[in-house]
């Protein structure tokens, strides 16, 4: 599993489910298919079996297969040999909640919609199945038409192939061309230009849609043209093909690095939601891939930044610039899409630098024309990004701002995204120092698993400073540090928390993670129960403990440090 992610089990269906796809940690190969001949790329073995993955069921391979399996694997960085198993127009489960079917029916008058999928070096039968899936489930009354971009692929098979292949289908399918690579952002605004439908709708090229997918995206745009909807992402496979369920409460937002990450539904969301738990709810920041927006309405509001090349950050700049200008950002429960998660990415990233410049340099775009003040903390902490910054011709998307009388970024924080974990005004932000032992409170450090037991340990005097010892503390609310982590405390198995370990879990919004400082004598109290966060009482040990407030005082001593964050 990636760096970054978490692992949960749907409660509905009983599977893992990840969480947390960790967008910026694609490995950074120059060539990535370097041992393998043009003739392999170039071969398409796309061989299906009509029963293999029915109802999104998964591929089992037999053992003699699997040196095929793990040789074919390197070109996609995914089970292709499994993939191409799977007939193009395979039956998923209809995933819906009951009540979605007629609350989001293809009514007459509904706006037309054209599909926009651009790809690069796309495999065939995954290709293929993400457009076979949109004409076999989508309403013909709403779908206009599909059009592909092929972002200069190489494969022989998407050439000619390809043209004769969808000249075939029912239902109008255009492919352009670009001449040169240039990333999904140039190619989607090939697209998008000419799109005839009403709205757009953009996928990658590695999904399966489910029944009633489109309708539930085009609805509720129907009733608000300045509505971006995106659907519930489910799983494919890397592995097997199988289709996983994903969880329907989860928005969008992003961590310290500005990598996109599912986090828990906000409170505010979750009341909101249980008037109607179908009706779309709003998201901080889209996935990026799959979405629907108005034609026109995606023009109005500037379309892309055509400064972003290649791969990544697009989808946190057109959701700020959504929020920020007048419209929404949603996820429409109702709409299932199913896209392939992969561990790594399996291009070229052709621009000096390779990913890490191509992603940040995206990165500090969005940043210096949305995020104000907060621009400074992201820079601050991300030297790459930082360097990169003062190379951006930005002056056009700084106009348009301006043009479109935009919302500050402390709106944004303050109205769209209030459960944030970001410094800002009012807050603290930086390391909370136990007095006794001279040491500062820590998360867990392990990638893999940023919740866990709070400790101490030595204080690390770096620039920039140890993210992990750096906390924000809301005044009479959570503790907090990146990727939406809280401290907070667990009942022991007698029911008290007395003794118990202090934790960090993810943040909730729960008066159990709320806490309150007390400057005269240092204390951190925990609100609900009164008992105060206690250091170790010597270095031996590094446990972080909750005990009535002054047994042990001077293990009770906290000092807020404060960083500069801007
Ligand atoms: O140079 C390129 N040219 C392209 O046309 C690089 C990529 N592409 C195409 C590619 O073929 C694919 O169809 O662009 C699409 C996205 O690339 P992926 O599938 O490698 O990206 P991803 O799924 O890892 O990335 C997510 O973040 C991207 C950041 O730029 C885009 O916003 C993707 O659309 C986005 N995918 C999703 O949101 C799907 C759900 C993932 C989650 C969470
Ligand atoms: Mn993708």
């Amino acid at each position: 599993m990636a760096a970054g992610q978490s692992n949960y089990v749907d409660r509905k269906s009983g599977m893992r489910v990840i969480v947390g796809h960790y967008m910026g940690d694609k490995s950074a190969l120059d060539n990535p298919q370097a041992n393998l001949t043009k003739e392999i790329l170039d071969t398409n073995m796309f061989a299906p079996r009509p029963n293999e993955g029915k109802d999104g069921s998964p591929v089992a391979l037999a053992p003699f297969e699997l040196h095929k399996m793990h040789q074919l694997f390197k070109i996609n960085r995914f089970n292709l040999l499994a993939s191409d198993r799977i007939p193009l127009n395979r039956t998923l489960p209809d995933v819906r909640k009951k009540m979605c079917a007629s609350r989001y029916a293809p009514t007459p008058g509904l706006p037309k919609a054209s599909i926009i999928i651009v790809f690069h070096n796309e495999a065939w039968s995954t290709l293929l199945r993400t457009v076979h899936s949109v004409i076999n489930r989508s309403p013909s009354s709403v779908l206009k038409e599909i059009i592909l971009v092929d972002d200069a692929s190489e494969r022989a098979f998407l050439k000619y192939p390809l043209e004769k292949h969808v000249s075939e289908l029912p239902v109008a399918v255009r492919i352009f061309r670009q001449r040169e690579r240039a990333g999904l952002v140039k190619a989607r605004l090939r697209g998008a230009r000419q799109a005839r439908g009403d709205v757009l709708v953009f996928l990658d090229a590695h999904c399966e849609v489910t029944k009633g997918w489109l309708e539930s995206l085009v609805v509720p745009i129907s009733e608000d043209r300045k509505r971006v909807v995106c659907p519930i992402i489910d799983i494919l496979s890397d592995d097997t093909f199988a289709y996983i369920r994903s969880f329907e409460l989860h928005w969008g937002a992003f961590n310290w690095q500005m990598h996109f990450r599912w986090y828990s539904l906000g409170s505010s969301e979750v009341s909101h939601r249980r008037k109607d738990i179908i009706a779309p709810f709003k998201t901080p920041v889209m996935a990026g891939g799959l979405f629907a927006i108005d034609k026109e309405y995606f023009f109005e509001i500037g379309s892309y930044d055509e400064g972003m090349q290649i791969w990544g950050g697009e989808n946190l700049e057109l959701s700020f610039r959504v929020w920020l200008c007048g419209g929404q950002v949603l996820i429409a429960p109702c709409s299932h899409v199913g896209h392939l998660f992969r561990k790594s990415s399996p291009y070229t990233f052709p621009t000096q630098g390779g990913v890490a410049n191509t992603l940040f340099a995206n990165l500090a775009r969005a940043a210096k024309v949305w995020m104000d003040d907060w621009a400074d903390f992201y820079f601050r902490f991300n030297p790459l990004a930082a360097q990169l910054k003062d190379n951006q011709q930005l002056r056009s998307r700084v106009e348009l701002r301006e043009r479109l009388q935009c919302k500050s970024f402390a709106w944004y924080l303050e109205n769209i995204w209030p459960e944030n974990f970001l410094p800002g005004p009012g807050r603290f932000f930086g390391r909370i120092v136990h007095k006794l032992s001279g040491r500062c409170l820590k998360r867990p450090q392990n990638q893999n698993a940023v919740l866990g037991a709070a400790s101490v340990i030595n204080c690390i005097s770096t620039n920039p400073p140890s993210l992990y010892q750096m906390f924000v503390v809301v005044p009479n609310g959570p503790v907090m540090t990146d990727e939406s982590v809280c401290l907070d405390v667990r009942e022991s198995s007698e029911g008290s928390i007395q003794g118990t370990t202090a934790r960090l879990s993810a943040c909730s919004q729960l008066e159990r993670q709320k806490w309150i400082y007390h400057k005269e004598n240092r204390t951190l109290v925990h609100k609900a129960s009164g008992l105060c966060l206690t250091g170790p009482e010597n270095n031996q040990n590094n446990d972080v403990t909750i005990d009535e407030c002054a047994k042990y005082l001077a293990q009770q001593q906290w000092k807020l440090e404060e960083h500069p964050w801007k």
